[in-house]
């Protein structure tokens, strides 16, 4: 039995960077999950007798929010709905099921990095058949689908358990619950030489962050590649990731970072995100940024397996600092720039332009899957590891001896009142003109834009990614306001400065003058009262 629920629109549900976040609170007022899960499917085509995927990252309102999908699925006309068992998929893992499966597209339930629990919060995101996030035009006419709805159909049905493997019908729909680990496993031991990393005899530590990655690290990391027990810490997922923020950085992952830097500290250390698609990289006694990671995967990643045969192109989000441009022009082969967020590398990995992408935000990945992808990264670092025999630091310092070092930073104001940031935006936006030839101490402005992409493949323009202001000697500062956030605005500053020989100095002594650059150019301590950065990546 099918049934018809009468509902009214919410007017904020536009998704963002990476899907539609909210308080988890927001998701709980009657109606709100529904009408975007509704939504989703009003504007698709092609869901009678398909297959969609349903999964998350295990956060506080999974599991209820799952037994919702599947209800509204059953009724939209789906023939099967594979859903990861406990709701558990990585972001990754439901990019590689719909791939292999053949889905229609996916439901990711996350808010990825964001924090969880019962006051923190929570995120859809929908992934269309290439296994990637939704491009812009299909999140456009999802947004306006949500401001028309005016009702949600469900079938009539209990909740199912979620912890059973096999089949169960809900309606006319088979609902498959599969084990969340094993064809992501499978996958990557095809990409990767699994028997050299583990004849390598590396020590590393690993935090899940009581996130989604956790069982994927234990089977492995622990179990496939012999790493130590212990090595995967806080390994369990949980619904509010423990009360920490899972996002790896160098402020949330401190810990490892102080394992990282001990004078016992393992040969590597790497951590996730709450739904898995981020990776940190610390070698020991040496941090890779995630822009310095890009670089060094792509420099390397002919000495794993499934890259034996060279990388087509190289992307970057805009942001992201130049130094994998550099490896791309090396290689011969392409770079691409794009706007901030997966979906925008999406097509290039479809059209077989890029094989690696990646993000000064801690994500990378390739054309196996179509979503950044942590443990991949970390894999694919153990990899070349074993196959060089060479440690973290000594390949970092011959990539920067090699190739020159892009100093990089990015500062973060977070909880930013919204009107007092887009008055800084418009403000840098209306000056990009006249800032050319203005001197900043010993830096003198070269270009000011606004970036806008034209993506290559099918034509679309998206325009207002973020103000870049370059300086004569390849120095840089990027302005743009975070589209992941659930409350205020948290302004995000890139800071990169390129070094050809200078390798040594310290990050910050190197991006100083550019610090004061930034705050000259925006006005940031006079528009945000702020002196400092909540947070510096
Ligand atoms: C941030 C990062 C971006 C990333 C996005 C989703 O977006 O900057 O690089 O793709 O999060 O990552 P924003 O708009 O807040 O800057 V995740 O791990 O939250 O799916
Ligand atoms: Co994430």
């Amino acid at each position: 039995m099918i049934r018809d629920y009468p509902t009214t629109p919410f007017t904020d549900q536009k998704p963002g960077t990476s899907g539609l976040r909210k308080k988890v609170k927001v998701f709980q007022q009657p109606n709100y999950a529904e009408n975007f899960v509704q939504s989703v499917f009003d504007v698709i085509d092609g869901k009678q007798g398909a297959t969609l995927v349903i999964g998350g990252d295990g956060r506080f309102l999974n599991r209820e929010v799952i037994q919702v999908a599947i209800r509204i699925a059953a009724a939209a006309g789906f023939a099967r709905a594979i859903v990861g068992r406990g709701g558990i998929l990585s972001t990754p893992a439901a990019s590689n099921l719909i791939r292999i499966r053949g889905a229609l597209g996916g439901l990711v339930l996350s808010a990825s990095h964001n924090p969880g629990g019962p006051d923190e919060d929570f995120g859809i995101k929908y992934n269309i058949a290439n296994g990637g996030p939704a491009p812009e035009k299909v999140t456009e006419a999802l947004h306006a689908r949500t401001l028309t709805i005016d009702r949600w159909r469900a079938v009539e049905a209990d909740d199912i358990d979620l912890d059973a493997l096999g089949e169960v019908k809900v309606g006319e729909m088979i609902v498959e619950i599969v084990d969340p680990v094993a064809d992501y496993a499978a996958l990557m031991e095809k990409l990767f030489d699994f028997p050299a990393i583990r004849a390598a005899n590396l020590t590393m530590a690993f935090d899940a962050m009581s996130a989604v990655t956790g069982p994927y690290a234990h089977d492995i990391l622990e179990n496939r590649l012999g790493f130590a027990p212990g090595t995967v810490r806080n390994g369990t997922p949980l619904p509010d990731f423990g009360g920490h923020h899972p996002d790896p950085n160098l402020v949330h992952a401190h810990e490892l970072y102080e394992t990282m830097m001990a004078p016992d500290a393992p040969d590597f250390g790497a951590a996730s995100d709450g739904d898995g698609d981020r990776n940190l990289i610390i070698g020991r006694h040496r941090f890779v940024t995630p822009s310095d990671s890009l670089a060094m995967l792509a420099a390397n990643a002919h000495l794993a397996p499934g890259y034996k045969d060279g990388l087509k192109g190289i992307a970057r989000s805009m942001p992201t600092s130049a130094a994998a441009d550099r490896v791309a022009a090396k290689l011969g082969i392409p770079a691409y720039e794009t706007p901030t967020g997966w979906k925008f590398f999406g097509n290039l990995l479809d059209a077989g332009m890029a094989t690696i992408c990646g993000e000064e935000s801690a994500g990378t990945g390739s054309d196996h899957v179509r979503e950044k992808d942590g443990l991949w990264a970390v894999l694919l670092w153990l990899n070349i590891l074993a196959a060089t025999g060479k440690s973290v630091d000594t390949i970092a310092r011959e990539h920067w001896a090699a190739y020159g070092r892009n100093y990089y930073a990015r500062h973060d104001y977070e909880g930013v009142e919204s009107d007092r940031a887009d008055t800084l935006m418009a403000e840098l936006r209306r000056k990009l003109a006249t800032l050319p030839g203005e001197r900043f101490g010993d830096l003198e402005v070269e270009t000011a834009d606004d970036f806008a992409y034209h993506d290559p493949t099918d034509g679309s323009v998206s325009r207002n990614q973020g103000v870049r202001v370059l300086f004569v000697g390849g120095s840089r500062v990027v302005f743009r306001l975070s589209g992941t956030g659930t409350s205020g605005a948290t302004l995000r500053v890139y800071l990169e400065r390129f070094e050809a020989d200078a390798i040594d100095g310290d990050t910050t002594d190197m991006l100083a003058d550019i610090v004061a650059a930034a705050d000259a150019i925006a006005g940031i301590v006079r528009h945000t009262g702020r002196t400092e950065p909540d947070v510096v990546t």
